[in-house]
Parts: C-alpha cells; structure tokens; sequence
C-alpha cells in the first residue's frame, strides 16, 4: 500500500497541464471527489489498525500537497495564458522599429554620385585588392615612385605585387581597358594608404575619381563639369579655383579648390583665412595613360579628377575629426538621418 502511495506521490509531482482541460483532468482524477487521494482514503478500513494512524497522516499529507500542485499547475496556466493575450492583443500600442540611419560617408557618396549621373556619368566599382598594372603602371607611375614604396602602399605580396588599392582609378584603367569611347564614369570606393591615423589623416578612406573620354574633350569641359558639381554639392554661390599641380596620369594637372563654405571666402579658421579649401586633384589624361589601356591618343583625348569624400563631408557637416568616421558612436552616426 505505502508503495503504491509513493508511486501516486511522484505522477502528481510530474504533472504538468498545458491547457484548461489537463487541469480539469487533474483535479477530477486526483483532487476530486472520486479521485485517487479520496479513493485512498476508502481504503483506511482495510488498514490493520495499528498502521492507521501513519496511513492517514501519510494520504493527508499526499491530499495537502496534491491541493498545492493543483493551485500551482493552475496559477501557471492562467499566467501563460494571460501573457499570451498580451502578444495578441492588436489594440495595444506597438514596439516600434529602431531606424537605422546612413553613415556620413556612404550618404556624401550617393549624393556626388546622383550629381555626375544627371550629367551622364555612371557609377563604375572594382576590386580593392589590385595589381600593379591597374594600380600603378597603367596610370604612368615610373618604376621608382614613392607611392610603389612599402611605407606609402600596404602590399600583400611583392613580385609581381599585389596591394590594397592606393585610388580608384585602377577601377577606372579597367573600364578603359574594357569599354569604347566616350567614357564618362565615376568610381567611388574604399581606398588604403599607410598614414599615421590623426584627425586629418586616415589609412583607409574613401574617393570619388571622374573620367571622362571622347573626340574632343577639353581643359573648359572639365573646368564646367567641376563648377557644376561644386555648386550642386556646396550650394549655388560656391565657386571653384584650380592651381597648377603634378600628377603622373594627368597633363596638364591641377588642385582643385572651392571657396569656404564656412565664411563665404572671407576667411576662417577652416580655410585658414585663405578663403579656399582644397577637395581633390584633376588634369587632362595623359596620352600614355590612354596608350596603356589601348586609347589612341590622337583620336581621344579626356579629363579626370579625384576628390576625397571623407574631406568634403567633414566641410558639409563641420566634422572636425576624420576618426569619428571609423569610431561607430552612435550618437555622431544618429544625427545623419536619411540620404
Ligand atoms: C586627388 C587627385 C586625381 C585622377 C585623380 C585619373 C584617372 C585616370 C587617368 C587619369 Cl584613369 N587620372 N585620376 C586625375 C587627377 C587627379 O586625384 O587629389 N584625389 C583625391
């Protein structure tokens, strides 16, 4: 008999009730008043009587803890299923969805980007693990450039070479390579050189490079294709100033400035009371540069030009510090909203 009592004890330890009707099963067939405990407790007339009183302390504290299970199993189910009222109940209000906002740089990007289209650039990408042709050679780099040095490039292999991309006019080399004139791309992208980090300088940062190529292109083309983009990105009063410069896939070859967008041209700080911000580099393609990528020279001639996106966001939004790029604090990332 107590065998039995402590089998009866342990399935009512095990008793779980999922829904209203494992409940009712319960208390029917355990608690009720013809389930196992009461029919236990029939059974006191059969006990010899000396046992009787251990027999009815031992079915007593088998009812009391079966009554608990009972509230318990009870109390669980309502709370299951009240919070299940809760997810479904429509009329609440909503968790709303955290927006994610567009980082600075990849905003600026789309926005130059749209600028060119409108004029009939496309958008032109390519690897960022590039050979020494597309980065270097095709563009006229002689053999001894510092730029092909260990402490400008970050190279992954040496002979034959294999670095991380110094500019994206590799990616333009490849359009020529692959495409007829009239060329006119853009290709903006992730671009890696081995700077100390500082709030002016970065080992990765991002361009924009322009190239444009058929019968006739001009020095004035490039100049109105650069006051143009100026005064869309920086506002209609913003004017442009090129000065003589070198580069060695561009001749002749200019800096490109554009009047503070701070003071107007007055003088700032940011200018540093010159009035002019330099943006990026331009020049008219030299003819080795389209004989390496299988141009005649006497046939087309073009212009090209790059721009740093990370300089000119920090002159559209007034960043002072080219880290807050990379940093992800979420309160500089926030306050740039949508593109
Ligand atoms: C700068 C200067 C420049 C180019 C980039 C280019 C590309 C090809 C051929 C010739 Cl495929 N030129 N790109 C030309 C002049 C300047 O960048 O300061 N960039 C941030």
């Amino acid at each position: 008999m107590l065998e039995q009592i402590k089998k009866i004890e342990e399935q009512i330890e095990k008793a779980t009730a999922a829904t209203k009707e494992d409940l009712e099963n319960f208390r029917v067939g355990v608690v009720g008043r013809k389930g196992i405990i009461a029919d236990l407790f029939s059974k006191m007339k059969e006990v010899a009587p000396e046992e009787r009183k251990t027999f009815g302390q031992t079915v007593n504290a088998l009812k009391n803890a079966a009554q608990e299970k009972f509230q318990e199993l009870q109390t669980s189910l309502e709370d299951a299923q009240a919070s299940d009222i809760n997810h479904h109940d429509l009329t609440l209000p909503n968790v709303p969805n955290e927006m994610g906002t567009v980082h600075p740089i990849t905003k600026v990007r789309e926005e130059i980007s749209r600028i060119f289209e409108r004029v009939g650039f496309n958008i032109s990408e390519g690897p960022e693990i590039e050979d020494d042709w597309h980065n270097f050679s095709a563009l006229n780099f002689p053999p001894n450039h510092p730029a092909r040095e260990m402490q400008d490039t970050f190279f992954l292999e040496k002979d034959p070479d294999i670095a991380l991309r110094t500019h994206t006019s590799s990616v333009q080399v490849r359009v020529m390579e692959n495409q007829k004139p009239p060329i006119r791309t853009l290709s903006p992208g992730r671009v890696y050189r081995n700077e100390t980090i500082s709030a002016r300088a970065h080992c990765i940062f991002h361009q924009v490079e322009g190239l444009y190529i058929d019968k006739n292109v001009s020095f004035k083309d490039l100049k109105d294709t650069l006051y143009y983009f100026a005064k869309e990105f920086f506002g209609p009063n913003t004017k442009i100033r090129l000065r003589p410069s070198y580069f060695p896939f561009t001749e002749p070859s200019a800096e490109l400035d554009v009047s503070c967008t701070v003071c107007s041209g007055k003088g700032c700080n940011i200018c540093k009371y010159t009035g002019w911000v330099e943006i990026g580099g331009c020049g008219m393609v030299d003819p080795n540069v389209l004989k390496a990528s299988g141009i005649d020279p006497e046939e087309y001639t073009g212009f090209a030009f790059g721009m740093g996106i990370e300089r000119m966001t920090m002159l559209k939004y007034r960043i002072n510090d080219l880290r807050l790029f990379t940093e992800n604090d979420l309160r500089f990332l926030r306050q740039f909203s949508a593109l």
